[in-house]
Order: C-alpha cells, then sequence, then structure tokens
C-alpha cells in the first residue's frame, strides 16, 4: 500500500474523498491520478466551492448600463485607411501573430475530434484548420513576413490537434512558426461541493474556458516566445467561424494606433435576444455583459429613432498587446476573472466504483470567458463589422449557427465578391445564389482582392459548382 503525495493536503480541504479507490491503483493509475491532483491549485477550491459551488455566484450587474460607443463601419475614412497602412505596417515587422483558441469541445455540433477537423467549404469540405492556415498563408505573402500562429488545445484534444495538422503536412505552412498549447483543467463538483471521479483513476475534468488562454499562454512558454519573436499584437479567433479574417490589418492598426490592449470587433444583433454576449459601458468601464445576464428591459430598449439601445453583440474576435497579457498574468498580479458556473451532466464514478452517466445536471463546472479581460485593459475600442463578411459559426447539428447556415453564408460571401469583380451570379426568385461556390483563401481573401485577379470566368451558370484555386 502507497499513499498519495496529495493525502495530506486534500484531507486539510476535505476533499479526501477521490482518494477512496487509490490503494486498489495500479502504480500507472496511481501516478495518473497523483499528477491530475498536482497540477490543481488546491488552496483556492475551498474559496471556489464556497463562492461557486455550494453557493449561486451573485451576478454582480454594474449599476448604471449605457451602449457601448463603437467605432462605426466605413470603407472610406481616413482614419482606418491609416490604421489599415499601420496594421500593414506592423506585419511586415512580424509584430503579430495569429491565436486560436481550439480548447473546447464540439459537443453541441455532435462531432466528436478537435472542432477544427470539421469539413467546412462549400466545395472541397476543407477543415476548419485549413481555411485559417490558408488565410494565415496569404495574409503572410501580402505582409512579407511569415505570421507566427499559435494554437491553445486542451487536454482532451491537444495529441489529436497535433496529428491532424502533421498529416496534413501543416497545410503549407512553416512548422516551425505553429505552437500548440495546452489550456488548464479544472474539475467538476458535485452539487455539495466534492471533487468529482471520472474513473478510479482520474479526476473528472474540463478545460477551464477561453478566459483560461492567459494563464495557459504564460505557463506554456508561448508568452516568452512571443516576447522573444519581437511580437507585439495578437489576433485572437475561435476555431468555429471559417469567415472570419484571421488577420484583419484594419482593426490591428486601429488597435495599435488608439493604444487599446484589448479590442474587440462587434457585430448588429440579430434580434434583442440573440445569444452573444453584449458590450456594453457598465459604470463607467467597457465590457461583455452575457445574453443571459442582460436585464430583459435593456434588451428590448428602443432610442428614439426606434434602433437598439444594446446591439453590439460579441462575437468573440479581438486583438490583444502582448504586454497587456504580461501584465495581467505576472507572478503575484492580483487581476482575476472572475468564474463562470455552468451547470452540467458529468458522468462520475459512485462510492460502489460503478460509472454513473446522469441524466440531469449533477456537476458544477466552472469557467473563465477572455472577454472578462476587457474592463481591465487600458483603452479597449470596439470596431463595428457586418455579420455578413465576417460571422457564420458552426456550433449546432441544425438550425442556426449549424453546418447549413455557414455553408449557405460562405456562399453568399463569395457570390458577392465575385459581382464586385465583375462575374454573373445566378440567383434563385428569393435572392440567393443559384450555385455552390467556394473561394480559397489562395486565391483572395477579400472582394478587393479578387478585382486585382485575372477571372477567366465571367459568369457563373445556374446550378455549377465552382472553385476558385
Ligand atoms: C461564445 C461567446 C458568445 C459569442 C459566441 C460567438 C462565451 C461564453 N460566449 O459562445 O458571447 O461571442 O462565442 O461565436 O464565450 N474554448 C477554448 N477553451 C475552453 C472553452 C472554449 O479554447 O475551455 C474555445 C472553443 O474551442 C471555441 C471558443 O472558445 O473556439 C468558443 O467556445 P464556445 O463554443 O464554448 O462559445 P459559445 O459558442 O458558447
Amino acid at each position: 500500500m502507497s499513499t498519495s503525495a496529495n493525502q495530506e493536503r486534500l484531507a486539510s480541504i476535505g476533499q479526501s474523498g477521490v482518494l477512496r479507490f487509490y490503494d486498489s491503483l495500479d502504480e500507472a493509475g496511481k501516478a495518473k491520478l497523483d499528477a491530475q491532483l498536482a497540477a490543481l491549485d488546491i488552496n483556492t477550491l475551498p474559496g471556489l466551492v464556497d463562492g461557486y459551488v455550494k453557493n449561486k455566484p451573485k451576478v454582480d450587474l454594474p449599476t448604471d448600463i449605457k451602449p457601448v460607443n463603437a467605432y462605426p463601419h466605413s470603407s472610406d475614412n481616413d482614419e482606418y485607411a491609416k490604421a489599415k497602412a499601420r496594421g500593414l505596417e506592423l506585419l511586415k515587422q512580424g509584430k503579430v501573430a495569429a491565436f486560436l483558441v481550439a480548447g473546447g469541445q464540439g459537443t453541441r455540433l455532435g462531432y466528436e475530434g478537435p472542432k477544427g477537423e470539421y469539413p467546412v467549404t462549400p466545395i472541397k469540405k476543407k477543415p476548419l484548420f485549413q481555411v485559417f492556415a490558408e488565410q494565415l498563408t496569404a495574409a503572410s505573402k501580402t505582409a512579407g513576413k511569415a505570421i507566427p500562429w499559435y494554437i491553445m488545445t486542451s487536454d482532451t484534444n491537444d495529441a489529436a490537434t497535433r496529428a491532424f495538422f502533421e498529416k496534413h503536412q501543416y497545410f503549407g505552412l512553416d512548422k516551425s512558426l505553429i505552437k500548440f498549447f495546452p489550456q488548464g483543467m479544472m474539475p467538476a463538483f458535485d452539487k455539495g461541493g466534492d471533487l468529482l471521479l471520472a474513473s478510479k483513476d482520474s479526476l473528472a475534468l474540463s478545460a477551464d474556458g477561453h478566459g483560461g488562454s492567459f494563464r495557459a499562454l504564460r505557463n506554456s512558454g508561448a508568452l516568452d516566445d512571443m516576447k522573444k519573436r519581437g511580437i507585439e499584437h495578437l489576433s485572437y479567433f475561435q476555431v468555429d467561424n471559417p469567415i472570419v479574417k484571421v488577420i484583419d490589418p484594419l482593426f490591428i492598426g486601429l488597435h495599435d494606433l488608439t493604444g487599446s490592449e484589448m479590442s474587440s470587433k462587434t457585430i448588429n444583433k440579430a434580434g434583442p435576444l440573440e445569444k452573444v454576449g453584449n458590450f456594453c459601458i457598465g459604470d463607467g468601464k467597457t465590457q461583455v455583459i452575457e445574453y443571459s445576464d442582460l436585464p430583459e428591459s435593456l434588451a428590448m430598449q428602443t432610442n428614439a429613432d426606434g434602433t437598439r439601445t444594446f446591439d453590439a453583440g460579441s462575437i468573440a474576435i479581438h486583438a490583444l498587446r502582448v504586454s497587456f497579457i504580461d501584465r495581467l498574468t505576472a507572478p503575484g498580479s492580483d487581476l482575476n476573472l472572475i468564474w463562470h458556473r455552468a451547470d452540467k451532466k458529468v458522468p462520475f464514478v459512485n462510492d460502489a466504483g460503478e460509472l454513473v452517466k446522469p441524466t440531469e445536471p449533477n456537476a458544477v463546472k466552472l469557467e473563465q470567458f477572455v472577454f472578462d479581460a476587457i474592463p481591465l485593459a487600458s483603452n479597449p475600442l470596439i470596431y463595428t463589422t457586418k455579420r455578413e463578411d465576417e460571422f457564420s459559426p458552426v456550433k449546432n447539428a441544425d438550425g442556426n449557427d449549424s453546418p447549413a447556415t455557414c455553408t449557405r453564408d460562405q456562399i453568399r460571401l463569395f457570390a458577392r465578391w465575385l459581382e464586385a469583380a465583375g462575374v454573373s451570379v445566378p440567383r434563385k426568385a428569393d435572392g440567393e445564389p443559384d450555385a455552390t461556390i467556394e473561394i480559397s483563401p489562395l486565391f483572395a481573401t477579400s472582394a478587393e482582392e479578387l478585382k486585382t485577379k485575372p477571372l477567366q470566368v465571367k459568369k457563373i451558370e445556374a446550378g455549377q459548382s465552382v472553385y476558385f484555386g
């Protein structure tokens, strides 16, 4: 019989229950559980249990909530022209990197592997990872400088993500410019605050939220790597949205020139209760209030001209200053992000050692959100973009934000680009393009770029499938 090195620490916080099968484990099992326990910040657990698990945390809404003053969308504007030039200059100087958060699980989509593997484009069915990689290849070419790519994974999908890139030869990117790193994991608790076991030798763990990316950037050495490479800004995006502009010189330039430490893109909401975070000024600070927390009276409020007062939806696209991440995560920094509680169904091992698959939420998971860093940032900037140009995520198997709507939105986007370049696109009676169209980022990443290409095709026929690659 051997004793877990964590026994005393666990006993001191009343969590010895996770060791109840320890004696029956083989050496590998013991080592596995010990490593998971050692990775936990055990001292913080009692506070989390009291503050978030046994008691539901009170949402501290600001008392004074005002709409945010966002930079408008505009194509013809001196300030934006300067910003774009600045963004391109920063790219050329190698001061910008891409940062993808891909540690989550595609549970709602029902896809087992890393979500970035999901085949998403209308014709070639390229995986999300490939779409981003091709965009980076194109942006690097325009900048005349290779753009590094940091990819946050989690223990659940890290190995599979790396293997996928390896199998596809990094989609043509220089392997040395891609850095994968796993984010931190958080244990799930039962409603009484006890840690749950997923098996006799393993805690029930899940990723600690995209807000965990700050900690993970530091702990993994990615932050040091960025500093060494002279990177000043990160272009942050999520894994589910193939029409995101992975690198947007205008947005990065505006972020830089305004001295913003953390910038965000917003779109007008599709409806007052759309399930996206709301950019607001709360008690004088720019912040995101989740749709579930924004009082309905405010969500429904309209201005004198009939427009919605709180209309700035968050699409989880940000620019981050590396010095901001450094400041937030410096040893001893007390700039902690709050935790968000989610009640979930988490399979667990009961006292008899049997695996139980609950049918009702039995557990509490805790996550941090990246946008909770906005109020901690100096000069946070919000820039308005258009949904149809930059946001069509794949989140659900059907309905909204599904593979079907995402394919539709890509085709609509490519059709608009082609029409702007003088190509005739057939349209159905309801106005939808009557063709399947795909434009590789290696061919063009915008309508403007497409206009500069010699296009063989002047007219697309109804029902045709046309790929520009
Ligand atoms: C997020 C936002 C929502 C809106 C929407 C836009 C939250 C809570 N809400 O909703 O306001 O902006 O996106 O698409 O974020 N991820 C990690 N590690 C984690 C958890 C998530 O890397 O521990 C990544 C995940 O791989 C994905 C992204 O973060 O790339 C978004 O995660 P999600 O699907 O949980 O966010 P969602 O759709 O609830």
